[in-house]
């Protein structure tokens, strides 16, 4: 059985980011598929797996053919199903019936907080006026935060990381975009969300990713993106030279030879993989990525 989770911009697509860190902060193997959203290649995939048409959307290939698994709850159950000692839900029962509750509750709830205050990673705006209907979801979220957070001790919302926290991961990143005021119990949850190893590898996939979606990015002034609450990184750039200088031959992610035009010199080595894009996320943030971080302490 093999999975692959087809996803669309990492920058915008919340419910991308929750789909694809079911699988991936529960250390589940699972190939990433981006479809370009708002494309015709975005249509070809509603068309071809019809009737499901969101991403993210687990694909399961096993011998009996292709299935396709969409919505975010449903992917958690169908690798909870498969993989119950991944730690998808807590494995404790008291925490795992909390985890669903507040997770369903985000699946179905947060109208105002899921549309003018969408997604963007690439943002960090100054004099973003919140309005009532967006307040009063941001002062749910964090009665219901700071109700699990007092229940479970923390760090994550149930204990140790869930598909509860998957599913609330973007709406920190929204209070973290438009500037909400929150609690300090909110807030250190925020930066518990931001720390996670799986969050900071979405995060520099969508720092990596070059396109630009008008219509997420709000005409108000853009503060100061550095400073979100992200943990400090290695120091990177990207290298011009001879793949010859790197002290790797193959992709550390894929295993393909390295490719001279995307080269970084990481913590003053310079290691090269197989694509840009791979290059540009292991210098958006190394620690975040163990297999590169093997070939540098290696
Ligand atoms: N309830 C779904 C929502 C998924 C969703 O709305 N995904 C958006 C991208 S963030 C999408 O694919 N939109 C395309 C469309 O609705 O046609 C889930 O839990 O996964």
């Amino acid at each position: 059985m093999t999975y692959t989770m087809l996803i669309g911009e990492y920058a915008y697509s919340s419910w991308s980011m929750r789909g694809w860190m079911m699988a991936d902060a529960f250390g589940i193997p699972c190939r990433t598929k981006y479809i370009p959203m708002y494309s015709d290649a975005f249509t070809d995939f509603q068309r071809d797996y019809a009737p499901v048409r969101t991403v993210a959307t687990l694909l399961i290939e096993d011998a009996a053919g292709i299935q396709a698994v969409s919505d975010s709850l449903a992917i958690a159950e169908t690798l909870h199903e498969a993989q119950p000692e991944a730690g998808i839900w807590p494995s404790d029962p008291v925490l795992r019936r909390r985890a669903r509750m507040i997770a369903a509750e985000m699946h179905s709830s947060f109208r105002a907080l899921r549309d003018r205050p969408s997604m963007n990673l690439r943002a960090r705006y100054t004099g973003f006026n919140p309005n009532e209907a967006e307040l009063s979801d941001a002062a749910r979220v964090q009665e219901l935060w700071e109700w699990a957070l007092d229940l479970s001790g923390g760090p994550f919302l149930c204990g140790e990381f869930s598909a509860a926290d998957a599913m609330f991961a973007p709406v920190a990143t929204r209070f973290v975009t438009y500037g909400f005021r929150i609690s300090d119990a909110a807030q250190a949850y925020v930066d518990a969300i931001y720390a996670h190893p799986s969050f900071r590898r979405w995060h520099a996939c969508a720092d990596a990713q070059l396109r630009v979606i008008d219509r997420y990015h709000l005409d108000l002034p853009d503060g100061d993106f550095a400073a979100a609450p992200r943990p400090a990184r290695l120091s990177a750039k990207p290298y011009q030279g001879s793949t010859e200088d790197a002290i790797n031959t193959t992709c550390p992610y894929s295993g393909d030879p390295v490719d001279g035009e995307s080269l970084a010199e990481i913590d003053g080595r310079i290691v090269g993989f197989c694509n840009p894009f791979c290059c540009r996320k292991s210098i958006a943030d190394a620690e975040a990525w163990p297999k590169l971080m093997a070939i540098l302490r290696g």
